[in-house]
């Protein structure tokens, strides 16, 4: 694909997506968001791929956050379409059907701390600092930050986070439980991608099918989320992985599952 901004490789079951601005610490302008855009839907239809990996260019920024000098030169009626383009984005990141792993390598602030938000699972680099600095530019959280942030850590720590504008270190990050893992710069990708080939050996319907309960669960309350269950459940009792998985099992074999 021509993209300016965005590299996607393919790797067996492994996609991985770059947002390649690395001299703007990938901040994310209106060309860029239409260009992850693009890859997400590119993504989404692919069934070979069963696992996403997000990461940033270079080796000091995941995404410093949406593109301050692009963002200087909306017009109001700019901004909402750039603030709808970018909310769609995310809202399509969180509900791909494959899991999406974030390999924080670096700066993942305002923007791009709430890009690790829509990703599934976190993992940061020991040089990688989080934060949503937005009123510090005298502006709100505006791709979803507000309400992924209280979801994933206390709404105390959310509010905190937001009004300090502070930057959060790797350490600090995983103790609040913003971020799973925090491994050396040097592993961050062999540690991902090491995650991600467990994932995709797994059977690939029961493992979107968890993504969707999971996801879809939050918003239910606890009964009519367990009731979404049972009926996902039997989804994956109506695929063929899920004879393939038990036989294999009770035969005492490695499973071959056909993501059918
Ligand atoms: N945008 C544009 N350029 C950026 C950038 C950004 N977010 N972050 C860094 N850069 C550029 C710098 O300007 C610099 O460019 P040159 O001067 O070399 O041309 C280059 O990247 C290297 O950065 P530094 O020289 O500043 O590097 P340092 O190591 O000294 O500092 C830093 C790294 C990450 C601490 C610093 O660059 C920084 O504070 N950057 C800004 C971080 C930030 O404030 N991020 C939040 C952006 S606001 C909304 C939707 C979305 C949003 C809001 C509303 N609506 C729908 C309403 C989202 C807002 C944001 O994300």
């Amino acid at each position: 694909m021509g993209w300016n901004n965005i590299l996607l490789e393919k790797e067996d079951n492994l996609a991985v997506m770059t947002i390649n601005r690395p001299k703007v610490l990938n901040a994310l302008n209106g060309e860029t968001l239409r260009e992850l855009d693009e890859a997400v839907e590119q993504i989404a239809a692919d069934d070979e791929v069963r696992v996403v990996i997000i990461t940033g260019a270079g080796e000091k920024a995941f995404v410093a956050g949406a593109d301050i000098a692009f963002m200087q030169t909306l017009t109001p009626l700019e901004a909402r379409q750039f603030s709808r383009l970018g909310q769609k984005v995310f809202s399509k990141i969180e509900n791909l059907p494959q899991p999406v792993i974030a390999a924080i390598n670096g700066f993942a602030l305002g923007g791009g701390c709430e890009l690790a938000m829509a990703c599934d699972i976190r993992i940061a680099s020991e040089n990688a600092k989080l934060g949503q600095p937005e009123v510090n530019l005298g502006i709100i959280a505006g791709f979803g930050g507000t309400q992924r942030l209280p979801r994933l850590v206390n709404p105390g720590l959310a509010k905190e986070i937001l009004f300090t504008a502070d930057m959060y270190d790797a350490e600090a990050a995983h103790r609040i439980g913003l971020v799973n893992h925090v491994v050396p710069a040097a592993e961050l990708m062999n540690f991902c991608k090491n995650m991600a080939r467990r994932i995709a050996a797994r059977g690939p319907i029961a493992v979107r099918l968890s993504k969707e309960a999971v996801n879809e669960g939050l918003e239910m309350d606890l009964e009519k989320a367990i009731a979404h269950e049972a009926d996902l459940f039997a989804v994956a009792f109506a695929t063929e992985d899920r004879n393939e998985g038990i036989s294999a099992f009770l035969a005492k074999k490695k499973p071959e599952f056909k993501n059918k």
